[in-house]
This record gives structure tokens, sequence and C-alpha cells, in this order.
């Protein structure tokens, strides 16, 4: 074999070249190589920004990281041969010949390392960064990217893209995150890419030897992550470029759309037929078709003549509307937003200072330039359209930005906020600055209330403006498994909120694909059902009765479950840990989590283990991971690390909860959010580690909870003490909760007491769901299969106090 040696071809790819000279800065060192200048900025003790310049200046994204390097203590040490950089979590070695960076655990060993003969190099104005494969190494992470769980073997893009119908392996789709996480040997760490131009990853494809990143312009300007687990590294991310807001607690109900409900009857009715049908709802939302010919800020007068009397008749019944608000403005004589912006120069350009116009639903069209401040000012004006008549949900499609022929000129500028760019650099961040000015421009329109936001297309940090859904899905059984993974990944990228179109958007369901769809979905963290326009009804009650009333069930599950589910969107607001968690997160270095058969799984918190599986099998292996499980459902108890088979006919997905679960649930949760019932059940799972769950509520709407108003109670699960401790209440929200139903699986019979006094521990039997009516006329008379045959009930009053529980 060669030898590798440094390329000294002419304009071919140009590297480095030696380390000539660097000096200490307040946050790490400035250096120059024979070929290029760098910079080390030291952010936190367990993350570094590597910022790599062929020219004399630096360029810069100036919308994803949001923090500035913090007073950290680390060492530079100078010898012969490298700088070396120690940070509390690890070192980073610059050799001086070639300029190739490595970073190292404390123990010395390798985490990630610059491939030795190409480290960073540029051809043309193309900059990668390559490095070496390390043994068994993989990849998981990416946001919204297809194909496996572990991208070993894969390239990909990021480059938004409207692309309806996506293959199951299409690339690149609507929403970038450039940060991927690589694990291998027990160790893991994370690589942002901080750079908005069309990005190109390569993890081991057709090659095997290196990974890769690289830029089609500007500079290799990436953070490098490294900590003890992936959730640390998740959340250092998170640091890095924002956490999402709490977001209302309506918009985590489920929520109905279509291409289009109209006209204002269809909408009510539908709203109707849920309350009738007793299946929980909490939005309605509306498509395209509310406006005139499209128009955004318009309503259809024939289909909508009164916007605001249905809006309240909705609100009345307890629903929230979400309207669809897309960037293109009609270009059209009287059309008031097409002069306004016109007259506030807010539209994108072309470099002779004419507006681009590009052809989407209302014809041709020009695009507000959101990276202008100017512009998101415009835009918040506009919508108070909407939150005048009481909208508090807002969508925001074809964002990428898509027109007809799909070739959004490269040349076209954005203000890039007074640092003007080309659409090569503004296009990735265009949807993400639309959902900024939709996000920010609500949020001052409606005063104390929190808006929901939805976006297509987003870049690293739109987790701050939006919820995100991964588009033009299919209505097959891949694509529905394909959604839970594209969520799992953009919960390894920062983005906690995220949904696909449950039931498929394009193409028709089946009756059991629906039903396996919404009861996937119950378990997503953005639940919505959604089709295109000419495709079959698809609402929970439109595939027959035996699939209403599975919709029922799973919807109704997961609004008993809400108090759970409420508290991880609390805790991902809090750090960015994803309320859905690939399996990778918690068990990394479990090579079983990454099988075929194994990849979709995942936990919602860590507590309940989801095992998606298509519509047609009644029976599916599951990989059950260390720790102890119950089955959901029944309790039946299994240990971990190891692989089952499990029951799967058509009303039962496979659910397991690990042992020490701490589950707060709403058994008389009613028809929407907002009706929580006045009993909290907490469902405690005998285990052998000790667990904490801290419940969590508050108004559900307002930001009254900055100022402290919300209701908090730290759960304690301490099994080695034979304790569980109910603290006392923190903050002044006043809970309508009047009794705590202390709900033990898997508990001895023996003797309960309540802070000391002895206490009745009843024994029940308990339903997690309905049964099905009897469609099958073999089990006509079975007992119900999904019943636990017996927990122990300890009931007590909310009071102030702490509450302890022991045996
Ligand atoms: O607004 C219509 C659709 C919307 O329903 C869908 O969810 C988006 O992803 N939109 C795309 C535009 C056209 C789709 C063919």
């Amino acid at each position: 074999m060669l030898e590798p040696s440094v390329s000294t071809h002419k304009n071919l790819s140009h590297s480095l070249g030696n380390l000539t000279s660097f000096e200490n800065t307040e946050n790490g060192i400035i250096g120059k190589t024979e070929q290029a200048n760098f910079k080390v900025l030291i952010y936190t003790d367990n993350t570094v920004r590597i910022h790599i310049t062929f020219t004399d200046t630096y360029d810069e994204n100036p919308y994803s990281v949001i923090t500035k390097p913090e007073k950290t203590s680390f060492t530079i040490d100078d010898n012969d041969n490298a700088v070396i950089i120690s940070l509390p979590k690890f070192d980073l070695q610059i050799t001086k010949e070639n300029t190739r960076f490595t970073f190292l655990d404390k123990t010395g060993k390798v985490i990630n390392q610059d491939d030795p003969g190409f480290g960073t190099s540029r051809i043309g104005e193309q900059i990668t960064t390559y490095k070496s494969l390390q043994e068994g190494e993989r990849f998981i992470g990416m946001g919204e990217k297809t194909g496996p769980l572990d991208r070993k073997g894969h390239g990909y893009q990021h480059w938004n893209t409207d692309y309806f119908g996506y293959p199951e392996e299409g690339d690149p789709l609507y929403c970038s995150t450039p940060f991927y996480i690589g694990v291998h040997s027990g160790l893991s760490y994370g690589i942002f890419l901080d750079n908005s131009h069309k990005t190109h990853f390569n993890f081991g494809a057709s090659n095997n030897r290196f990974s890769s990143f690289a830029a089609d312009s500007g500079d290799m300007n990436y953070y490098f992550i490294h900590d003890e687990n992936v959730g640390e590294i998740i959340k250092a991310y998170s640091v890095l470029t924002g956490k999402m807001s709490l977001p209302p607690l309506w918009s985590i109900g489920y929520q109905q759309c279509r291409y289009s409900y109209y006209p204002d009857k269809e909408v009510t009715t539908l709203a109707q037929t849920f309350r009738d049908k007793d299946i929980p709802a909490d939005v309605i939302v509306l498509d395209i078709h509310y406006m005139e010919k499209y128009k955004i800020f318009t309503w259809d007068g024939e289909r909508f003549p009164d916007p605001q009397t249905m809006i309240k008749t909705l609100q009345e019944r307890g629903f929230h509307i979400v309207v669809m608000c897309d960037p293109g403005i009609k270009i059209e004589e009287g059309y008031g937003p097409y002069h306004s912006g016109n007259d506030e120069d807010i539209f994108v350009k072309y470099p002779d200072n004419t507006p681009y116009s590009g052809e989407v639903w209302p014809g041709w069209c020009h695009f507000p330039d959101f990276t202008n401040p100017k512009a998101r000012t415009w835009w918040e004006e506009n919508l108070k359209v909407y939150t005048d008549i009481g909208i508090d949900g807002f969508w925001n499609d074809m964002n990428e930005i898509a027109t007809w022929g799909q070739m959004l000129p490269e040349l076209i500028e954005f203000d890039f906020d007074g640092d003007k760019a080309t659409a090569r650099k503004g296009r990735n961040v265009y949807g993400m600055q639309m959902a900024r000015s939709t996000y920010e421009g609500t949020k001052n329109l409606m005063g104390n209330k929190r808006p929901f936001n939805l976006t297509r297309a987003g870049f690293s940090g739109i987790q701050r403006y939006a919820a995100v859904w991964t588009g033009d899905n299919v209505a097959t059984d891949e694509h529905m498994l394909l959604g839970v993974r594209l969520v799992n990944s953009m919960g390894l990228a920062g983005v906690p909120f995220a949904g696909y179109d449950v039931g498929g958007f394009v193409g028709n369901a089946t009756e059991y694909l629906f039903a396996r769809w919404i009861q996937i979905g119950a378990f997503s963290p953005f639940f919505r059902g959604h089709s295109m326009i000419n495709s079959r009804d698809s609402e929970p009650w439109a595939y027959g009765e035996e699939v209403e009333e599975i919709s029922r069930n799973y919807i109704k599950l997961r609004y008993k479950l809400m108090p759970y589910i409420y508290g991880l969107f609390k805790e991902a607001a809090d750090t960015g840990m994803p309320v859905v968690r690939s399996l990778a997160i918690d068990y990394t270095h479990t090579p079983l989590v990454y099988q075929e058969a194994y990849q979709n799984q995942y936990t919602m918190g860590d507590s309940i283990l989801v095992a998606p599986v298509e519509s047609t099998k009644e029976l599916t292996k599951v990989f059950l991971p260390e720790g102890d499980w119950y089955e959901l459902f029944t309790d039946k108890q299994y240990s971990g690390d190891q692989e089952i088979v499990a029951e799967c006919p058509i009303e039962q997905l496979p659910l397991f909860v690990k042992g020490s679960a701490i589950l707060p649930l709403y058994p008389d949760a009613g028809d929407n959010t907002q009706e929580k019932g006045d009993v909290l059940e907490l469902h405690i799972y005998k285990g052998k580690e000790s667990n904490t769950f801290t419940y969590y509520e508050d108004d559900g709407t307002s930001y009254d909870y900055e100022q402290d108003n919300f209701y908090e109670r730290k759960i304690d699960y301490a099994p080695e003490e034979n304790v569980i401790r109910i603290s006392k209440i923190n903050g002044k929200y006043n809970s309508a909760i009047s009794t705590l139903k202390v709900c033990l699986h898997g508990f001895d019979d023996t003797t309960y007491s309540q802070n000391d006094q002895p206490v009745e521990a009843v024994n029940k039997s308990y339903q997690f769901v309905e049964p099905i009516s009897n469609f099958d006329p073999i089990y006509a008379a079975e007992e119900p299969r999904l019943k636990i045959d017996s927990i122990k009930t300890i009931t007590c009053a909310n009071s102030d106090e702490e509450i302890i529980i022991s045996w």
C-alpha cells in the first residue's frame, strides 16, 4: 500500500499546510497555517469551536448559535510537535506538521481525529474536514434524514428541499440540522457544522477510510462536543443553538388537519363530531383553501363569510385553530400586502434590485425577506388579522422556498441582517427566519398567550421558533416507520417538538394502517392527522367502527398520559432533552439497538418503550434493553437485555414500562387538554433503581409560569429505602387536583404507611384502554385481554404537605 503523503498537486485539493504561528486568546487560540487562518474557541467545559478560513476574513452564520464562549478553565501546552489545549472534559491536540486536530478523552483515548492525509482541505470554494473512521464507529442524528438509525456507510446533504412523497431513502428533505453524534469504544461526541451553505456529510460511504463534512462555500466552522453520554451531548448542542420554549398545552393534544377543510360548516361539524364521538381533540387546522385564491392574510368570503364567529364557536367547544401561512405574496394590483411589501421594500431581490418572482399557489409571487428585520416587523403587522380574531396557531409551509420548477435561483439576495448573502448561503436559513418572524410576531401580538407555530423548513436553532413536521409522507407501513426514525433523529438534533402526518399525506391508508399510525402517533411529540386533497376521508372515524374504537382508545391514552408528556415537554424546554428518545440515547453502546429489526424503537421520556410495528403484523420481535420491563396493558414482567416476541394484534401496540418508572396520569381526562379532572394517578413500577419525576402543571396557555405561577411536585421512588416521597408543592399555581392516587405495579402484599400511619393499599384491576367491541366472534365471551389483574392503590388527599409512602 502507498504511504499517505500530503497532496502537493496544483489546483486540485489544497490542505492547510503546517502550523506557522499561533497566539493565546482569552477563549482559546488564533493561529496561522501555510494556507489558512484558524481560531479555536472554548465555549464550555465540553464544547470547543474550530473555525478555519482559507481567506483573511471569517464567515459567520448569525442565526444558529446563541451563546458566546464562557469563562472555562483550560490550559495550553506548546511542545515541539503539537499544541495541546486541555479542557475539563477532553484535550485537543493540534499537530504542527500539516495542522491536524485530534480530540482525546482524559485517559488519552482518541475520540475523534483528522484523517492524517487530508485533515481540512478545500477544492475550489468547497471546504471539507476528513476524520479517520474509528474502530466500530457509528453515526446517529442529523435531524430530518431518511435511512437507518446508524448512518455508517451513508451520505447526506443539507439543502432545504420540498420533496413531495419522498422515497424511503430520499435526501435532502425540508429541514437541515448539520449536527451528528459519533459513537465508538464506549465514547460519544457531537459535531455541529455551523455553515448554512449546502453541506455534505459522508459517514464512510463509498470509502472505508474517513467520515467527512463539507460546505460548498464559506468556512469550516464546527463545534466539537464531548461528554459522558449522548444525552449530555444533545444538551450541550441545545445550549449552543437554543431550546424550544414551552408550547401551549393544547398544541400537544390531538390536531386534525386535511388539505383542506371548508366551508365553515364542515369545520364546525368536524369539531362537533369529535365531541359527539367522544374522541378528544384540541385543534383543527385550516389548510390553504380558507384563503381567497390562496392569498395569505385573506379569507375566502364564500367559504368563510364570518371567520370570527366560527372561531368563537370552536373555542367555546374547546378547540384552537391553526392557520396555514405560506410565504408567497401574490403580485396583484389592489392586494394590500403586495403594495405594502413593495412600499416597505421587504421582498427578496435579484442583484439588479428588482424583486424575485416565483410561481406558487396564488400565482406569481414575491417573497418577504425574513432575514431582514424590516420584513419581520412587516410580517408581524400583517399577522394581526389572525390574532385579532382569536387565532393562536400558525403553520409555515413551502418555506424552503418551494416554487413551481423547484429551482430557486442561486443569485437572489437576502439581507442576512445587514450582511448580504445570496441564496447559496441564505436558502437554508430562510424557513427558519420565517418561523422566527411568525413566532416572535405572534408572541408580541398575543400578549401573555403562548402561540403555537409549525414549520416545514428549518435550520439548526429552529427549535426556538417552531415545531417541525416531516412534510409530504406517503400512506405506507414503510413511511410510518420512517417517520418514527425521522422524529427520533430530530430529537437527536435538538428538535424535541416534531411529528409526521398520521395516516400518511400522499395516497390512501388502509384501515389497519391508519389504526397503527394513530397508536404510534399518540406517542409522538407532535400528534396530527393530515391528508392530501382528493384522498379518502381520514378522520379517526373514517375507517370503520373497529378503527374508530382503536383510535379513540389511543387518543384517550395520550390525554391520560398528558401529565407525563407535558412534564417531558417542560424538561425539553429546560434542557433540550428530547421528548421521544431513540434507544441510541440511553443504550448507546448496545449493538442490538442499531439492528434493522429494532432501530425504530424508542422511549418516550425514559420510562415508556414504544415498539412501532407494521399494520400487517400480529406478532413482532421487540428488544428490551437492560433493566426490568412491564408490558403496559397487562403488567406482564420481563427482564431486560433480551429479544422477545410480543403480540401486536391491531388493537395493541407493543408498549413497555421500565422498572422504577413514575408515570403521572389523569384518569378522568376529558374532551381536550383543558379537561383534566381532579384526580392525579401516580403509577409506580417496582424496580431496583431509584427514580425521580417532577409533576409539572401550569395554566397551559400563558407565560405566567415564568413568574412562579406553576405547580410542581417532585416524586421520588427509592426502592432501597422502601419509600416513595411526594415533595411539598413548589410554585404558586392553584392546581385543581384534589386527590392523589398512588398506583403500585408489581409491589408486594405488605403493610403500607402514609406519613407513618398505616394506610390501606386496595387491590384493583386496571385498564389503560377500553376493551374494543368484539369484531371477531371467537373472542366474544372472553375477558378483555388488555387488563392488569391487580395493582395496589393508595388514595391520599392532595394536601400541601410532603407525602411519604413507606412499606
Ligand atoms: O398546503 C397544501 C399542502 C399541505 O397540506 C402539506 O402539508 C404541505 O406539506 N402543501 C404542502 C402544499 C402542496 C402539497 C402538494
